[in-house]
């Protein structure tokens, strides 16, 4: 029966050390487990052994149990030694490959338009502010010196939510948000979308972005709206830019005026760009109308200020030469790709 039992572990033996693949070796183990089913069968006929034979014969078989059981494990983690050897050597990366090329994408011309002017007012001091586009009647209108019979409250222009909310027309209601919970100096620029009831065509959308901007402090005069607005044209446009004001009318500033700027295409000559006029109306401005100073808690006895607002747009267009604004929302990337 001793032999039996050592032909039995020496056949296992000589398939596991031979063994040389871990699939087979798992074949080798569901074998053994019939193997070890041998083995219980001699166990199975020990009765006939004395009873002097039959615990060294159960030692032997649970010792070879033993034996053939650290052997698969030996022999299961030798090869997968093996296998992981094999696989580091065969799929090696190649770091020296290039890479695939990741296409990235570009910021929107919009975008583009408000950092840089961003920049350039942070660069003069300015703080940048924030504000609701779903506004209230009293900030986008009454406190900005806006009659009630004023036509651009119109439900013609003017998008309202209810008879007391609307989307903003312009982001003026964010600078008389500020006046009222910031006491002067005031140094700010809102850039922000802008709402209105227009069809869109060439040169209109109902939505579009604006800057406006407003400082208040003590001896703001109109001097210094005019050598800000000349600095920012000049790192907007190139240094060669000339500004002019022409008186006009905003029910917020008092005295108002239109800035256009010399054309950055031609200088001045005449071109397709400013039309043969050499001048580019550039943003509307004034001196903060001494209405709305009070309308928003600060006396215009002791503090003046001067505001301007400009489409994003418009500059945009005249900037990039793009001829139509539709191309700015229509957000088709082979327009968009080009900026
Ligand atoms: C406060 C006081 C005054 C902002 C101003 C303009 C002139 C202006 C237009 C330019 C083209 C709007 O986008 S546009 O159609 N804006 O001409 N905006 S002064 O004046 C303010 C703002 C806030 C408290």
């Amino acid at each position: 029966m001793k032999e039996e039992i050592l032909k039995i572990e020496e056949a296992s033996q000589n398939s596991i050390k031979e063994c040389e693949d871990i699939k087979l070796l798992n074949e080798l183990k569901v074998k053994n487990k019939k193997k070890k089913g041998e083995l219980t069968a001699v166990l199975r006929t020990m009765g006939k052994l004395s009873p002097e034979e039959r615990p060294v014969i159960g030692s032997l078989v649970n010792q070879v149990r033993d034996k053939l059981t650290l052997l698969f494990e030996q022999k299961e983690k030798e090869l997968q030694k093996k296998e992981l050897l094999k696989k580091l050597e065969t799929e090696n990366i190649d770091v020296t490959e290039p890479s695939k090329k990741i296409t990235l994408g570009s910021l929107h011309p919009i975008t583009q338009i408000i950092n840089e002017v961003e920049e350039i007012f942070l660069g003069m001091g300015y703080e940048i502010a924030d504000g609701p586009e779903v506004e209230k009647a009293i900030y986008n209108f009454d406190k900005l010196n806006t009659p009630p019979d004023h036509p651009a409250r119109d439900i013609q222009d003017t998008f309202y939510i209810t008879e007391d909310i609307l989307l903003r027309s312009q982001t003026s209601p964010v600078q008389a948000r500020v006046m009222e919970n910031q006491k002067p100096p005031i140094k700010i620029i809102c850039p922000g979308a802008v709402y209105r009831s227009d069809s869109v065509d060439a040169t209109h959308s109902p939505v579009f972005h604006q800057v406006e901007g407003l400082v208040v402090d003590k001896d703001i005069s109109m001097t210094d709206l005019k050598g800000t607005l000349e600095m920012f044209a000049k790192k907007c446009l190139g240094e060669n830019t000339k500004i002019r004001f022409r008186p006009h009318h905003f029910p917020f500033t008092e005295p108002s005026a239109e800035a256009d700027v010399s054309c950055f295409v031609c200088g001045g000559k005449g071109c397709r760009v400013c039309k043969g006029e050499g001048w580019i109306e550039l943003l509307g401005c004034g001196m903060v109308h001494p209405n709305v100073l009070k309308n928003c808690g600060i006396d215009p006895e002791e503090y003046s200020g001067f505001a301007f607002g400009f489409g994003v747009e418009r500059i945009a267009m005249a900037k990039f030469g793009i001829e139509d604004m539709r191309l700015l929302f229509e957000n088709d990337v082979r327009f968009l790709k080009q900026f």
